[in-house]
């Protein structure tokens, strides 16, 4: 199958979704003119990574949501699927519903080949600050705008695979990789705005390529999955985001890696018979014991459940700045 991860270069706070279609538009002509017949593009692909900034112009925040997909100012890419036969997933800021009952989501869907939404994933690890945080050197406040993700971890068969999807900060964690392997995924697809530098960790600074490649390797191997990250790169709004778009086999090897921080197609065909090699050599069916493994359900942290309250405080004051813990 051979799959492209479309990387982003930056994109204005001001920048029309007629601009920034016509830029995924081209991408994905561009991957089908590679014989790519699925390419993933970042989270947020239509939008700049607003949640930098705490907005309270309400009137700006929805401008950055979507409460239809596809739309009207979107439809050109579904059409340009169709037309070429090449599906993608795309990230996108999902608003459903209005007033007190609206919910707002940092979501993924998975278009077929056909330009149809085959499924849909909302990022289920929101990181950042909860609210405006004077201490820190970079806001990050996905959870002041976004809900938790309410789907869970759900594959589509799709393109003659088992496909799932993840956004940005949740290929840090190994448990939503095995969870996806367990339904039989060999494909995972993700996209991400990581910032190049962390000022209110800058001991991390010097490792941000090798802290984004590791965890996805390590589950690639440890889950017999080929994974396709796509990044929103460069230098936007004042901030620097990194690349390393990469498409990483189920051996744990990165096969493909962007060499810009602008708009680039990173193409590769996969084996996907690669995936059944590895799962069959990890056995899970046999060598696993989940009767050994409850405490990763039943607590979020170490010690005792936290509770919603300590959970927020501890959100809210990150170990070692917080001079009242
Ligand atoms: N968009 C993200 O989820 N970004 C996070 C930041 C908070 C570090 C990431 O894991 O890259």
């Amino acid at each position: 199958l051979t799959l492209a991860a479309a990387q982003l270069g930056p994109i204005a706070r001001d920048a029309s979704r007629e601009s920034v279609v016509r830029r995924l538009v081209s991408l994905l002509e561009r991957a089908a003119g590679h014989g790519c017949r699925l390419v993933v593009f970042p989270e947020m692909a239509l939008t700049t990574f607003f949640p930098r900034w705490l907005i309270e112009d309400e009137d700006e925040v929805a401008g950055f949501f979507e409460s239809a997909m596809p739309n009207a100012q979107v439809a050109p890419l579904f059409e340009t699927a169709a037309r070429l036969g090449t599906g993608f997933t795309l990230g996108y800021c999902e608003q459903v519903g209005a007033g007190d009952t609206m919910r707002r989501y940092n979501t993924a869907i998975l278009v077929d080949a056909g330009g149809n939404i085959a499924g849909k994933y909302r990022k289920v690890h929101v990181p950042g600050n909860p609210e405006f945080d004077p201490a820190l050197g970079l806001q990050h406040l996905e959870p002041w705008y976004f809900d938790d993700g309410d789907l869970g971890f759900p594959v589509f068969d799709c393109l003659d695979t088992r496909i799932g999807m993840l956004i940005c900060n949740d290929r840090r964690w190994p448990e939503p990789w095995r969870v996806l392997a367990l339904q039989g995924a060999e494909l995972v697809l993700l996209g991400y705005n990581s910032p190049a530098q962390l000022p209110d960790y800058p001991r991390q600074n010097a490792l941000r390529t090798d802290h984004h490649q590791l965890p996805m390797r390590a589950a690639a191997y440890q889950n017999g999955l080929w994974i396709v990250a796509s990044a929103k790169a460069g230098h936007e709004e004042g901030c620097d985001m990194m690349g390393g778009s990469c498409i990483i086999s189920p051996s744990s090897e990165v096969v493909a890696v962007s060499s810009t921080l602008d708009d680039e197609l990173v193409v590769y065909t996969a084996d996907l018979g690669l995936a059944g090699e590895y799962r069959d050599f990890f056995d899970m069916s046999r060598c696993r014991r989940p009767e050994t493994y409850g405490l990763i359900c039943d607590r979020r942290g170490e010690g005792d459940p936290l509770t919603a309250e300590e959970w927020a405080r501890r959100l809210r004051h990150p170990a070692g700045r917080d001079p009242g813990t």
